[in-house]
């Protein structure tokens, strides 16, 4: 690591022995950034890399809510506010029994250079609580929902932090949310996105990390390797939001989905995934993928979801959580002939895998650049909320092509420039960062 960065990195080590995610993405982050260190000597003089590596607010609380046996639950709830250099402070909410601090810092560093990559005015933040919604009833959800939103409220809005769903939050969380901020604020705004279409959503929200991602890996494989998704086997990791919609794009643009899973394991089929049969589980049932071989005995499941890297395929989306992917997968894909990998998850390749990735010139998209799409319709949100205005979904998803298209372009340009046209993850960093510290610069020391 470059001499001014070593020493940042070495302080959290120090300082958060046991924040492994977090320390993690900012030593993959800091680990790139040694050549924006040498050129710009003045960000190493006003501390620009050390004030970026700390979140300027974390907010943590309580969340009790009376459950269906009339029992009182007691759940984490929080923010974290990381950088506010180019907009207000943006970034899901996840719902998950593993969120801690670690988790939501790590997603929060990566959420600051994903939104500067978007091109639009967005910091980067991320919250969200231990709560699991699996298994609760829609009250349940409601209630806690509305515990959460009682103390959220008082730290966003439409123009200081603006939350949405990650794991566990899709459109019914957020509807809570949103009922329970416009109840206690009395203001109708964007202080939410992800909103269900009724009360101010986007068109194309719901499908655009999942379509992005396949905008993204479209312009990879025709800038790099002159070729796409027609006729290519696919291997999706999740079921949730971002991996149905990668399902659904991929399909039509020619792909061939044959592997998908949950955290219990995953789905063979050679036939190709019936998508319409996993939106039925997944979105309508809330149910285990599993039941899939209900409909189609004939595909196969292993009860092993880190195994389905060893499907054979052309391209693998992971699309489900931090770390899915680790060594023993990365060997398993490239031994199996893989082309590309794009991640739509927020670090679901161990540091490890990512530079096998590199090494064995595999077309490797990473999370910040390439699952950047749904934010970025998030921000089309924010701009149609404050304009008092929806879009149709055609103009919404020709921006986030275009949006996508120019990620990969700006990432492949600033990888090429720094020595490895593959090493897209250091090309995504420097891209990224650059905005944001220029801001930061600008802005003075506050
Ligand atoms: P969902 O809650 O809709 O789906 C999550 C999927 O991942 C489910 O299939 C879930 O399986 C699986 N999963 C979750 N945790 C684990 C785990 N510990 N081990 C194995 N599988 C797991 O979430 P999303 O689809 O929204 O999010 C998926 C990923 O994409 C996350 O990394 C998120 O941060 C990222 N992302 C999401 C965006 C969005 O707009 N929603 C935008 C950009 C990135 P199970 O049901 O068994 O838990
Ligand atoms: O990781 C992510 O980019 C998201 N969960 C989406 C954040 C958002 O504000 O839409």
């Amino acid at each position: 690591m470059n001499k001014h960065l070593q020493p940042i990195y070495d302080k959290l080590a120090a300082d958060y022995p046991y924040q492994k995610e977090f320390l993690q993405a900012a030593y993959e982050i800091l680990d790139s950034l040694g050549p924006v260190a040498e050129e710009h000597p003045e960000y190493v003089k006003e501390k620009v890399f050390e004030r970026f590596v700390i979140p300027e607010r974390i907010i943590s609380f309580r969340v009790s809510y009376v459950d269906d046996k009339g029992e009182v639950q007691v759940n984490h709830g929080y923010r974290v506010q990381y950088n506010s250099a180019i907009g207000p402070y943006k970034g899901g909410l996840r719902f998950h029994p593993s969120v801690n601090e670690s988790i939501l810092k790590f997603l929060g560093l990566e959420q600051i250079l994903k939104n500067s990559l978007t091109g639009l005015p967005m910091g980067g933040g991320k919250g969200g609580s231990d709560f699991d919604p699996k298994g609760k009833s829609d009250r349940e959800v409601m209630a806690f929902c509305q515990a959460f939103m009682n103390e959220l409220y008082r730290h966003i809005g439409d123009t200081t932090d603006v939350p949405a769903g990650d794991i566990g939050v899709g459109g019914r969380e957020i509807g809570y949310l949103y009922g329970q901020y416009k109840k206690i604020t009395n203001r109708v705004d964007g202080a939410l996105t992800g909103k269900p279409l009724s009360f101010g959503g986007s068109l194309g929200r719901k499908e655009a990390t999942g379509y992005g991602l396949c905008y993204f890996a479209s312009r990879a494989l025709d800038k790099m390797k002159g070729d796409s998704f027609k006729g290519k086997n696919v291997v999706i990791s999740g079921s949730g939001n971002v991996a149905i919609y990668a399902c659904e794009k991929t399909t039509e643009l020619g792909g061939k989905v044959v592997a998908m899973s949950d955290s219990n394991g995953y789905v063979y089929d050679e036939n190709g995934i019936d998508l319409d049969l996993v939106k039925q589980i997944k979105e309508v049932r809330r149910g285990r993928i599993k039941e899939y071989l209900e409909k189609y005995p004939a595909a196969q499941y292993v009860p092993d979801c880190k195994k389905i890297w060893t499907v054979k395929c052309d391209i693998a989306l992971p699309c489900a959580t931090q770390n899915e992917l680790d060594i023993d997968g990365a060997k398993a894909l490239v031994e199996n002939g893989v082309i590309g990998v794009f991640e739509g998850a927020n670090m679901p390749s161990t540091l490890e895998a990512t530079h096998y990735f590199v090494e064995h010139k595999v077309l490797f998209g990473p999370a910040k650049a390439a699952n950047a799409g749904g934010v970025a319709v998030s921000g089309l949100e924010m701009s149609q909320n404050a304009q008092h205005l929806s879009w149709s979904k055609k103009e919404v998803d020709a921006r986030l092509k275009d949006i996508m298209e120019n990620i990969f372009d700006r990432v492949y340009a600033t990888a090429t420039k720094y020595g490895d046209a593959y090493d897209l993850p250091k090309g995504a960093n420097i891209a990224g960062f650059e905005k944001v510290a220029e801001a930061m610069l600008a802005q003075g020391v506050i």
